[in-house]
């Protein structure tokens, strides 16, 4: 079902390639309609052009809120050109047929991402663009709609192809892509009201991403996978920039986003952190004097986990730092900068892929998570919460050292980013055995801690690493026996939420180990 394409309505902000297309269309005898500023582009090109105005019969209007509502542009794009009434209409009113619409919208996205004003991002809600799109795309039995400047060659590649005509199959795929454009537009628009009227709750949300590439394959090689990005620009996986290595799959990208997560918690002025990621859960994390120190001990913690592993960093990598992760295979580095002594020591190491990030994310910023169940998916606010000193409930004989409490809180961070039941053990700012995702709270005591028997004897040491460490669980001990396991492994201090029917029983345990306990009243489940 071919049809010629003879009459085009371009209305473009991006004007990326406008001129190149339309020179294009002209030359295979397409009459050009535009708005205002597209118009003038044209113009200034050399190429002919008619202004949609000139059409209409009216100016553009209201700051241009009105340049192509009016019904010789919709008829164009409506009217079903084997219908008789409608062919009718079109006479009556001297409507043209319009073949093509090549349209991109207002930046809205764009002008929220830059922080604009409330004012400057409602006038930014393009109308009339997705009007004329969803007309365009309704009527794909006889119109071509293109919204994305990255169509361009294709369109113009179906025309070689077929003469100065379009395919159906062509023109339903331009709908369908159409379509996705005015949904997205619409979800973007409506997620930012609710933030910015302060009505953050996951309810009459709608959720649309643009697709920032298709996949290898997913988690597995026999599924098919795609990356979408929400919009938002938040620093991380998504808006980071990659510098070698080949392209990320599915998996590096899951784990990426977990590792530059947990590193971002660490702030940058409080000295350097290092994250090791796998399978999504930390296999060390430190701080250090140095982000090479903080690698290392990250590396410590679990040298046989971390190999392949995925390693995040708060500070922009040196030479040094690189050169030590260079010993062992690693997946992805992904820090919010890497200077040129570091870049050449990767360049060594093809396989390894290094992403630069805008910046760290902020821990604290809202957003949503999803989960998808049989015929739905869960919606809930994303973990920010954050617990301080101040937050903190002594409920031991013996309160904490100050030193304790500054691991209790590094532990405590940490066990937000581990798989449920999820333990992690700390030293002076590092992980020494981190326990993650068992159905029973005392297996991930007992992993995490064998685990540190194993690396002490691999270290050369006699003592586990949790000798005199401390330890955080991300939920409450429902018995005593998870913390005693932790006691009988070196732990001198424990802070978890609370809120267990034994937690007495639980004190009393650790009052009689001589354990410090504190309590946050929070928990950090993550399934
Ligand atoms: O303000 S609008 O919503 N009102 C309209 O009638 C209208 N028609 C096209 N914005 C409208 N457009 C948009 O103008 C297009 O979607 C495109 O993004 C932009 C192109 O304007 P110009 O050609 O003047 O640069």
């Amino acid at each position: 079902d071919l049809h010629p394409v003879r009459r085009a309505l371009i209305s473009v902000s991006d004007k990326t390639g406008l001129i190149a297309l339309a020179q294009a269309l002209t030359a295979r005898g397409v009459e050009l309609l535009s708005t205002g500023g597209s118009a003038k582009t044209l113009r200034e090109a050399g190429l002919e052009v008619r202004d949609v105005a000139e059409v209409t019969g009216f100016p553009e209007m209201m700051d241009g809120r009105v340049k192509t509502l009016h019904p010789k542009v919709h008829g164009g794009l409506l009217a079903l050109r084997d219908n008789p009434e409608h062919k009718s209409a079109m006479e009556a009113h001297q409507i043209g047929a319009i073949d093509l619409l090549v349209v991109n919208l207002y930046p809205f996205e764009e002008t929220v991402t830059k922080g604009a004003d409330y004012d400057t991002c409602i006038e930014n809600i393009d109308i009339g663009g997705p009007a004329m799109i969803r007309a365009a795309a309704k009527n794909h039995r006889f119109v071509n709609v293109v919204v994305d400047v990255e169509d361009y060659d294709a369109l113009l590649a179906e025309l070689d192809a077929n003469d100065g005509q379009t395919s159906y199959g062509f023109r339903q795929r331009l709908a369908q892509t159409a379509y996705a454009r005015t949904g997205a537009y619409d979800a973007a628009v409506s997620t930012w009201m609710a933030a910015a009227i302060g009505d953050e709750a996951p309810r009459r949300r709608v959720v649309a991403g643009t697709l920032a590439q298709t996949l290898r394959y997913g988690e597995n090689p026999h599924q098919k996978a795609a990356f979408y990005l929400d919009g938002t620009k938040r620093p991380g996986v998504a808006t980071a920039q990659q510098l070698q290595g080949k392209e990320l799959s599915y998996n590096n990208i899951n784990d990426t986003d977990a590792a530059f997560e947990l590193v971002s918690e660490f702030l940058p002025n409080d000295g350097p952190a290092c994250a090791i990621i796998k399978h999504a859960n930390p296999c060390g994390v430190a701080r250090g004097a140095t982000l090479t120190e903080a690698y290392g001990r990250a590396f410590d913690c679990d040298r046989t986990s971390a190999f392949g592993g995925i390693i995040a960093l708060n500070q922009v990598l040196d030479a040094a730092t690189a050169e030590e992760i260079s010993q062992i295979f690693t997946e992805v580095v992904i820090a919010p900068g890497a200077d040129q002594a570091a870049r050449d020591i990767f360049a060594k190491k093809k396989n390894l892929r290094l992403l630069i990030t805008p910046g760290m994310a902020n821990p604290a910023d809202a957003a949503l998570t999803f989960r998808q169940v049989s015929g739905g998916f869960l919606v809930q606010d994303k973990d920010n919460g954050h617990i301080d000193l101040p937050d903190l409930k002594v409920v031991t004989k013996r309160a904490p050292t100050d030193k304790e409490l500054a691991d209790l809180l590094f532990a405590w961070t940490v066990a937000k980013h581990v798989k449920s039941n999820a333990i992690v053990y700390v030293k002076d700012g590092a992980t020494v055995g981190v326990g993650a995702g068992q159905m029973s709270r005392v297996d991930s005591c007992r992993i995490a801690a064998r685990k540190s028997v194993d690396m002490a004897e691999a270290l050369g040491l006699t003592a586990p690493l949790t000798q005199g460490s401390v330890v955080a669980s991300d939920a409450f001990f429902p018995f005593a026996d998870g913390l005693l396991t932790a006691a009988e492994a070196g732990a001198t201090a424990v802070i978890q939420p609370g809120g267990s029917m034994r937690d007495d029983e639980v004190i009393k345990a650790a009052d009689e180990a001589g354990l410090a306990m504190v309590l946050t009243g929070m928990r950090h489940f993550r399934h």
